[in-house]
């Protein structure tokens, strides 16, 4: 009578050190294919509305890198900034330059239309691309580059309506994929130092 309840211990065990290996295997994989997986973490495919209004996806870029911020063109005070210290690190980088594309992917596609999207970033640059389109088409980038936002409205503002906003600069390499990310208030010299460590 004992014997085989011994055995049934026994057998308890290996069942679940098997078990426990197996797991321990399962989430070592999940792990390594986290790691390996992390440039398609973010960003992504997106088909959003350029120029007078033209289709434009992330293909039209591929060969060069895309230097990509989301934002809003009423925004009073991060964006205009954000914008201003893409293009001076641009300038920064001299004819490497011309290998990357400043995009800025509005939030705010109620009242960003491409021609007003457009007309905004040509303030920092000739070379810069704005791009809007439906909410859906937005919401999808924007998830795609893991942007965070809300429209936020409070009684002093009557209609009026500002958007909170995540705010990193993204840069994706020629072939599409994510190479890094640069947080807001990096100083133009930092910026461009970290592009050229890249291009
Ligand atoms: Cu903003």
């Amino acid at each position: 009578m004992r014997r085989p309840l011994l055995l049934v211990i026994l057998g308890g065990f290996v069942i679940g050190a098997l078990l426990g290996a197996v797991m321990l295997l399962n989430t070592d994989a999940q792990r390594t294919r986290v790691v390996t997986s992390g440039k398609a973490l973010i960003g992504g495919p997106f088909e959003l509305a350029g120029k007078d209004g033209k289709t434009v996806t992330d293909k039209d870029f591929r060969g060069r890198y895309m230097l990509v911020f989301f934002g809003f063109t009423h925004c009073p005070d991060i964006c205009p900034a954000e914008l201003q210290v893409m293009s001076a690190a641009l300038e920064d980088l001299g004819a490497d330059a011309d290998k990357v594309v400043p995009i800025f992917i509005t939030l705010d596609p109620e009242r960003d239309t491409p021609e007003a999207v457009t007309a905004y970033v040509q303030n920092f640059g000739t070379n810069f691309v704005g791009l809007t389109g439906s909410p859906e088409a937005i919401e999808k980038a924007a998830k795609a580059y893991r942007v965070t936002y809300q429209k936020f409205q409070d009684e002093s503002m009557g209609e009026d309506y500002s958007i909170d906003h995540s705010a990193l600069v993204y840069l994706m390499g020629p072939d599409g994929a994510f190479v890094t990310h640069i947080p807001y208030g990096t100083p133009p010299k930092k910026m461009a130092e970290t592009l050229r460590r890249y291009l």
